[in-house]
């Protein structure tokens, strides 16, 4: 276990909560701790077979604060999968998003689970925009930081967590070695759900961006709150609005993300088997 995991020992607003949901996980998949936890957004759906043997599944609706949003293309379950190098790992089918209830305890609560079940890496993968044209969709990008546009935060009070280096270079190394054409980018978080005006992409882009998307800063945020290393890796699944002259759909997002999923699926469980 990490000895960074705030879980040991931690007492704030949200943890009594993910420590329930993670006691009903290891009582159900009859696994003492899992090692690294996953959380699958749009178009990564297809990782989960290609990780290991499955140790079992268990539906968003039998677990302690995770309710289902009945997104498409949302997976509402978490599967138990053991590793051929003998990790076991935890993989959230989705997350609960920020626009989903405007509630960032909601958002926190898959990674302070995770932490909860003893924990010490989190990978957060998500569809999103690229600002990039030369950036097809479905290419799968690294995120080496964010900006976060939400406008809020999973921290309550006085919790000024150290955001340097959020995204672990230790991971984006290993991630290199197992793809050396992986190329890296700045995540910007936007709350949704509408997607971006070609404007605000143009801010993105000016900002330093290189990506944007409805998830992954705020559970980075709780992920390092909770003391977990983190892993970004993001399906880039349509251009931003305005970077091209197509209009965006969610049914076009979900075509890129299945088109991709061998390939980024593949990539995905080849990273995780070398963490
Ligand atoms: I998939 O273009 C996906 N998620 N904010 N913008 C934002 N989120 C997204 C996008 C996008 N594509």
């Amino acid at each position: 276990m990490s000895d960074t995991n705030m879980f040991l020992d931690g007492d704030h607003p949200g943890f009594d909560l993910a420590r329930q949901a993670a006691d009903v996980l290891t009582d159900h998949f009859g696994v003492a701790r899992h090692d690294i936890g996953v959380v699958l957004g749009s178009g990564w759906a297809h990782t989960i077979g290609a990780l290991g043997d499955i140790n079992g599944e268990l539906s968003f609706a039998d677990i302690p604060g995770l309710g289902g949003d009945g997104v498409a293309g949302h997976v509402q379950k978490v599967t138990s999968v053991r590793l051929p190098n003998g990790n076991n790992v935890l993989v959230f089918g989705s997350r609960t998003h920020y626009y989903a209830n405007r509630d960032a305890q909601a958002v926190a609560h898959v990674v302070r689970t995770i932490a909860a079940t003893g924990a010490s890496t989190v990978v957060l993968t998500n569809g999103c925009g690229g600002l990039d044209p030369q950036v097809a969709p479905g290419t799968p990008v690294l995120i080496s930081d964010h900006i976060n546009l939400t406008g809020t935060t999973p921290l309550v009070g006085p919790e000024f967590v150290d955001m340097t280096d959020a995204y672990a270079p230790r991971l984006r190394q290993i991630a290199k070695q197992v793809d050396p054409s992986l190329t890296e980018g700045v995540y910007v978080q936007f709350a949704g759900p509408q997607y971006e005006t070609p404007a605000e992409v143009q801010m993105a882009a000016k900002l330093g961006g290189d990506l944007v998307g409805m998830s992954t800063a705020l559970d980075t945020i709780a992920a390092r709150h909770a003391g977990l290393e983190v892993l970004g890796v993001s399906l880039v699944t349509n251009a931003g609005a305005g970077v091209t002259d197509a209009p965006l759909s969610h049914e076009d997002v979900i075509a890129a993300g299945q088109s991709a999923a061998p390939r980024a699926s593949q990539l995905l469980a080849d990273i995780i088997q070398a963490i």
